[in-house]
C-alpha cells in the first residue's frame, strides 16, 4: 500500500510541475522579433479593388441618390453580381437586371486580360468602370485619407462602350472640385474597338494636401445628353502618400 501511495505522490508531483516548467521555458525563451508590415503608401484602385468589402480599407464604392453631384450624400453600394467573364459589378442593392438598384454600378475586371462584357464593353486588365443611372445618379468611388500628408493623385478616365460613352467625369477633394471633363467616345483597348470620338479620354494628375479623413471622390455622371445609354466609362486611379 505504501508503495502505491509513494508512486501516486511521485506521479502527481511530476504532473503538477509541468505547467511550472513550461512557464519557465516560455519566459526564458528569447523574444520573437516583431515583423512590422510595411506601411501602405501607394493606393491603387485596381490592385486594391474588392468585391468582398465595402468600405474596403481606404476605398468606398457608392453613388448619389439624385443627379446632383453631392458627395455629402454618398450612399454605399451593397450588392455584387458577376458576368460570365468574371467581371464583377457593385450595385446599390439586389435587383433583377438593368433598372432600379442595378445602376449606378461600379465594375472591375480583376483578371489579367481584356474582357469583353455584354458584347460591347471592353474592360482592360484591372480596369474599373462606372455607369450612371437613367435618372442621372452618379457613380462614386471615395478615397479616405489614412493620415495627414501630401498625396499625388492620378485618375485616368476613358470610354469603354462600343456605342461611344457620353459622360461627365470628376475628381473632388471633399466637396471642392479638382477636375471636371466630358468623355465622348471610345478610348479603351484598341485591339477590341477603334479609338474614336470627340474626347474618348480624360486625365487628371495633381498633388494635394489632405488631412486624415479627407476624401478624394472619383465620379461619373450621365453627361450632357442626360441619358446613361451606352455610357460605361473606365477608370484607373492611383493615390500616393508622398510626404507626411
Ligand atoms: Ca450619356
Amino acid at each position: 500500500m505504501r508503495i502505491f501511495s509513494c508512486l501516486y505522490r511521485t506521479l502527481y508531483g511530476s504532473a503538477a510541475l509541468v505547467p511550472l516548467v513550461l512557464l519557465l521555458v516560455i519566459s526564458l525563451s528569447p523574444a520573437r522579433p516583431v515583423i512590422a508590415e510595411p506601411k501602405q503608401t501607394v493606393f491603387d484602385l485596381s490592385n486594391d479593388f474588392s468585391f468582398e468589402a465595402n468600405p474596403n480599407k481606404v476605398w468606398q464604392y457608392g453613388y448619389t441618390p439624385t443627379n446632383t453631384l453631392s458627395v455629402d450624400q454618398f450612399r454605399f453600394q451593397k450588392n455584387v453580381t458577376f458576368d460570365t467573364t468574371g467581371v464583377g459589378f457593385w450595385h446599390p442593392d439586389k435587383n433583377n437586371g438593368p433598372g432600379p438598384d442595378y445602376y449606378p454600378y461600379i465594375a472591375c475586371n480583376k483578371s489579367n486580360k481584356t474582357q469583353l462584357v455584354f458584347g460591347g464593353l471592353a474592360f482592360r486588365p484591372g480596369e474599373v468602370a462606372m455607369e450612371s443611372s437613367r435618372s442621372g445618379q452618379y457613380g462614386l468611388i471615395r478615397f479616405v485619407a489614412p493620415e495627414n500628408g501630401s498625396y499625388e493623385i492620378s485618375a485616368k478616365y476613358e470610354g469603354i462602350h462600343y456605342g461611344l460613352s457620353t459622360t461627365d467625369v470628376h475628381v473632388l477633394h471633399n466637396s471642392k472640385s479638382l477636375f471636371d471633363a466630358d468623355i465622348d467616345g471610345y478610348g479603351g483597348d484598341p485591339d477590341f474597338h477603334k479609338v474614336e470620338g470627340a474626347n474618348p479620354r480624360a486625365e487628371y494628375s495633381g498633388k494635394v494636401a489632405l488631412r486624415k479623413g479627407d476624401t478624394i471622390t472619383l465620379a461619373i455622371g450621365y453627361g450632357k445628353n442626360k441619358t446613361n445609354s451606352c455610357d460605361t466609362t473606365g477608370l484607373f486611379a492611383k493615390i500616393t502618400l508622398a510626404d507626411h
